[in-house]
């Protein structure tokens, strides 16, 4: 046998973070030292960037599917540290390795971890039990992964979980009341940071006591019920006049009077959805079989129900002084004026790179109002995946809307720039962070109406947030928006068609433009439905025509993107099942190996059609000429697709065989192919 060597290392190592968990996918070496044996070793190391400093992670990191002896080339790290500087070093290694003196050949790449969701609350204990209330007290979570602002609880008698209700809590007890006797009822627990909430804890289940134990034992103490009794209609009646007089709600807005504070948490929620009316301390809502929407955040306050708009700013937007910012450049232009780039430096916090919006000199007072309401709508959000407000300038000119600075700008602008730069793994990254902050915006009522790669701003990270916010001004600030037979402004493309039809939006046509930002983001920014005219596109999705496939899509996304394009809504999924379904593809990335069929996704709008017909170009040579691609006319032709017919029939493998093996022409020749039987289902073509 030939002497063998060492491996050289692996090579183009890419990682994508989700939250706490690293996903690291690379090439083999170019040299496997003359064997067959080469596996791969992962050394990971824990970096201050200041101190520049690394220390060995420790056991806490899980390595899946392991650490060592690794056959393929991907692994994922998870239960990372939050907010940390990782180095992870991909050795490449052979029978001969450990025999050799020479250097590791090895590839590092350098990862930030982002925040991550609290992990479960594990140790819950009861305390004083009753007849009709269980006292429960708990640990924080091992894993807090920043503050807890609160805790969820959900509880529902044994065998009853769909009639449950929700108390949360800033303390970590809480006595649950208004329980019936000798029942068993079933507790579980979650925490919230900024990150949003983390997975409930297991069923912890406690009984109370029957009512002849808790009469005996009630004895002594009927003085003091009588007393309670008393005291109870007393409240009871100024309660009800309160509520007979109509001003319980101005009761809730900031100004609790004491009287608000002691009132049952549910009069409270009557007075309607509103952040400022919820006991700051503790919430309770009731739920049945699913009849009332269960707030799993609190809820979006529509800054239009203020009657001084300056009030919404202030209640949910910080004042910034001017000083503290520094304008660097322009980069780009909105509706109401600049978008500039810069820092913003707070007295006794770290300077922070900021974008920076900023209202035109000579605006009216609705324009500052509709400018200002986008920064009372972004304020009320705390989400990884939602774009962060930092404050607003109102007290100074120019009036300014303070964000996070996000460097990779938008998103379909960032793809096309990049066009296939990114594995599947990363694109579904991009993909599970968009549906996150959608799942929280609906968690708290909030209807975007204009989700579109446009919308989302993508930072260096690969993470994706939704921005944009607004009411009616989403809709006029959108280029892609254009008014319906209705007088409504509705970017058509992107838009469920209950949506055009009848104004019908809600958090399922939100979930159809999902469905549409999927398209975009797996077609690297493609223009969804091409060159169709808003008109065309109404009518072919009425129809059932759907978009079909992006090139080389995993036949799982694509089945997604079709689920969100049902047309009966209720049939779409939720942001949660999207969320839960990206997370299983990226826990599972051989799921994503298998892609939609090249053939199929070729014919899946021209079914029944089968051919392009010879109306749309009169030769082959045309056609190619028409797209820049003439180079590959007589290939074409001397291979038999010499009528648009037969063209019609050319499959991407098809193409690898004629020799057409840039990706970028490739695309060009299957999406004008996909664009012409596009149009000719829907009679667009002239024939
Ligand atoms: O694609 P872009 O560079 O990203 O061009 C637009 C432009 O401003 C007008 O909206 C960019 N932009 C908006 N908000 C931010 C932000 N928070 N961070 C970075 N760029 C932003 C957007």
């Amino acid at each position: 046998m030939a002497c063998t060597r060492p491996p050289s290392a692996p090579r183009n190592a890419i990682s994508n973070v989700n939250e706490t968990s690293v996903f690291l996918e690379w090439i083999p070496p170019a040299d496997t030292g003359g064997r067959k044996d080469v596996s791969y070793y992962i050394a990971c190391k824990k970096c201050n960037s200041h101190a520049g400093v690394c220390d060995e992670c420790g056991g806490h990191v899980r390595y899946l599917p392991r650490q060592i002896g690794l056959k393929n080339t991907s692994v994922m790290m998870v239960d990372l540290l939050a907010h940390t500087n990782y180095t992870f070093e991909i050795e490449a290694v052979n029978g001969v390795s450990d025999l050799s003196p020479g250097a590791r050949q090895y590839v590092s790449v350098n990862v930030t971890t982002n925040q991550a969701a609290p992990s479960p609350v594990t140790n819950v204990k009861k305390g004083k039990i009753a007849k009709n209330s269980i006292s429960l007290s708990w640990q924080e979570p091992d894993r807090p992964n920043g503050i807890i602002l609160e805790y969820e609880i959900k509880y529902f008698e044994k065998d009853q979980e769909t009639s449950y209700t929700i108390i949360k809590s800033k303390e970590t007890t809480i006595t649950a009341e208004g329980l019936k006797p000798a029942s068993v009822y079933v507790f579980q627990i979650r925490a919230r940071t900024a990150a949003g909430y983390g997975v409930f804890s297991r069923r912890f289940e406690f009984e109370t006591i029957p009512v002849s134990v808790a009469a005996s034992s009630d004895q002594s103490q009927i003085p003091i019920i009588a007393v309670s009794v008393t005291v109870g209609v007393i409240l009871l009646a100024v309660v009800i006049g309160f509520l007979l007089s109509g001003s319980c709600c101005e009761c809730g807005c900031g100004r609790a009077s004491s009287l608000c504070a002691v009132a049952h948490p549910s009069l409270i929620w009557r007075c309607g959805y509103s952040k400022a009316k919820q006991d700051p301390e503790e919430e309770k809502m009731h739920f049945h079989n699913g009849h009332i929407k269960l707030p799993g955040v609190r809820t979006y306050i529509d800054p239009h129900t203020y009657e001084d708009p300056n009030q919404a700013v202030h209640e949910f937007a910080k004042e910034i002084e001017a000083s503290c910012i520094t304008i660097e450049r322009v980069i780009g232009a909105g509706e109401f004026g600049e978008v500039c780039s810069g820092r913003l430096k707070l007295p006794g916090k770290r300077e922070l790179p900021v974008a920076i919006k900023t209202l035109k000199v000579g605006y009216t007072e609705k324009q500052r109002r509709d400018f200002l309401g986008e920064a009372s709508i972004m304020g009320q959000f705390d989400h990884p995946n939602i774009i962060h407000l930092e404050g607003v300038v109102t007290k100074s000119k120019p009036v300014m809307i303070v964000t996070e600075y996000m460097e990779n700008g938008s998103l379909d602008t960032f793809l096309k720039k990049n066009d296939g730069q990114f594995t599947v793994i990363q694109l579904v990254g991009m993909l599970r962070g968009i549906a996150a902050g959608m799942k929280y915006l609906s968690d708290m009522g909030y209807v975007h109406r204009d989700l579109a790669a446009r919308n989302i701003l993508i930072n260096s990270n690969l993470v994706c947030k939704v921005s944009d916010f607004g009411l009616s001004r989403v809709l006029e600030d959108d280029p892609e928006a254009a008014y319906t037979t209705r007088g409504g402004k509705i970017p058509i493309r992107w838009t469920a068609p209950e949506a055009i039809a009848f104004r019908k939006f809600t958090s399922a046509s939100d979930v159809w433009s999902y469905g549409i930002v999927m398209w975009e983001v797996v077609s690297y920014g493609e223009r969804p439905y091409w060159e169709m005219t808003n008109q065309d596109v109404i009518k072919a999705v009425e129809e059932g025509y759907r978009l079909p496939s992006p090139m080389d899509c995993p036949a799982a996304l694509y089945q997604l993107m079709l689920d969100c394009w049902q047309k009966e809504r209720n049939s779409r999924p939720k942001f949660d099942e999207i969320v839960s379904m990206l997370d299983k593809l990226i826990r599972n990335p051989s799921s994503l190996k298998t892609l939609v069929n090249a053939s199929s996704r070729v014919s899946n709008l021209l079914a029944e059609h089968g051919s392009l017909g010879s109306g749309a170009y009169r030769s082959v040579g045309e056609w190619l000429e028409a797209i820049k691609m003439g180079r590959y006319t007589e290939i074409f032709m001397e291979n038999g697709y010499s009528s648009m017919d037969a063209v019609a029939q050319v499959t991407l493998e098809d193409l690898r065989r004629l020799g057409v093996t840039l990706v970028g022409h490739q695309k060009k020749i299957m999406n004008s192919l996909q664009e012409m039987k596009v149009q000719l289902v829907n009679g667009m073509v002239p024939l």
